[in-house]
């Protein structure tokens, strides 16, 4: 089972999101979000406690990258917050969003970082010489426009074509299913204490930057009162470097998604007042389409 004393492995974490199902079939179902490489299902599920929240979305991506174990970790820790936990704060959030967590987007990349290589990056599709592009480079917004390498034994290897990982494209699919409803998108990755926004590939500005910085802001202020910690917030170009075809970007320009951050490292977000906090920073914010 999952009880967070411990990291899990793809069986384990699929097996506990099907008990989920069983346990509570009235908020959560299955989402079968595609099928990898080597066949593996990508699981998530979709939990809804009440009706009438669907333009009120979020959805929780981690574990792209193979080797981040903790970024599926937190993601199925929230989860089993917001269906347990009987605090205030909690059962708010809960109750006035749709929820979407897929804890494990690279599932061959996963298995191989358990049973082989625990450095394991990026996905397993063969390519000549070296295996796995970086699905975190493979996505079809700006593709190949910087910070990707053309070498198949690179780490950061886009691929030969943007979505040429079966992940990435299931997912892409899986997510278009969706998109229009989504309000918040949210990528785990590790480490570091960085709440990165959008784009990945180019430093230019969002028309909300400054909104999605406030709150970023304001969220690590919290946490450093409370923990000490110093989390940066910023563009993902000017804190970090460029990195084109990420998952965020893709949903970003697509579905012009109002709310999307990459959380790395998240002393912050097992702390559910911070991520209440979080959320309810994230209310007020309009999606980009309908800003002027
Ligand atoms: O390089 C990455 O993909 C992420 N950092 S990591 O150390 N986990 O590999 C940062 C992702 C930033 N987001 C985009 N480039 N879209
Ligand atoms: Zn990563």
């Amino acid at each position: 089972t999952v009880d967070w004393t411990d990291y899990n492995t793809l069986d384990e974490i699929n097996d506990w999101l099907m008990s989920l199902v069983s346990e509570y079939p009235d908020k959560v179902s299955l989402v079968k979000a595609g099928i990898s490489y080597e066949n593996r299902e990508i699981l998530g599920v979709k939990v809804v406690f009440n009706p009438g929240n669907e333009d009120r979305t979020v959805f929780i991506e981690s574990n792209i990258h193979a080797r981040e174990w903790i970024s599926s970790a937190v993601t199925t820790w929230i989860l089993n917050k917001l269906l347990t936990s009987k605090d205030t704060n909690v059962r708010q959030i809960a109750d006035t969003h749709d929820w979407y967590f897929v804890p494990v987007f690279n599932p061959d990349g996963f298995v191989y970082s358990h049973t082989t290589d625990r450095m394991w990056r990026k996905t397993r599709v063969p390519y000549f010489l070296c295996a796995g592009a970086d699905p975190n480079r493979n996505w079809g917004y700006y593709f190949n426009t910087g910070g990707s390498s053309s070498n198949p034994c690179s780490e950061t290897y886009g691929g030969p074509s943007a979505f040429s990982e079966p992940s990435t494209k299931t997912l892409s699919e899986f997510i278009t299913t969706i998109g229009p409803k989504l309000g918040a998108y949210i990528a785990f990755h590790s480490y570091s204490q960085l709440m990165l926004l959008p784009y990945g590939y180019s430093s230019s500005h969002l028309d909300n930057y400054q909104d999605l910085y406030n709150v970023g802001v304001k969220a690590a202020s919290s946490l450093s009162q409370k923990y000490g910690t110093k989390f940066q917030v910023g563009n993902i170009v000017e804190l970090l470097y460029v990195a084109s075809g990420g998952s965020m970007d893709w949903v970003k320009g697509t579905f012009k998604t109002p709310i999307t951050y990459y959380l790395t490292n998240l002393g912050i977000l097992v702390d559910m007042d911070l991520f209440c906090q979080l959320i309810k920073l994230f209310r007020p914010l309009k999606k980009l389409s309908t800003l002027s």
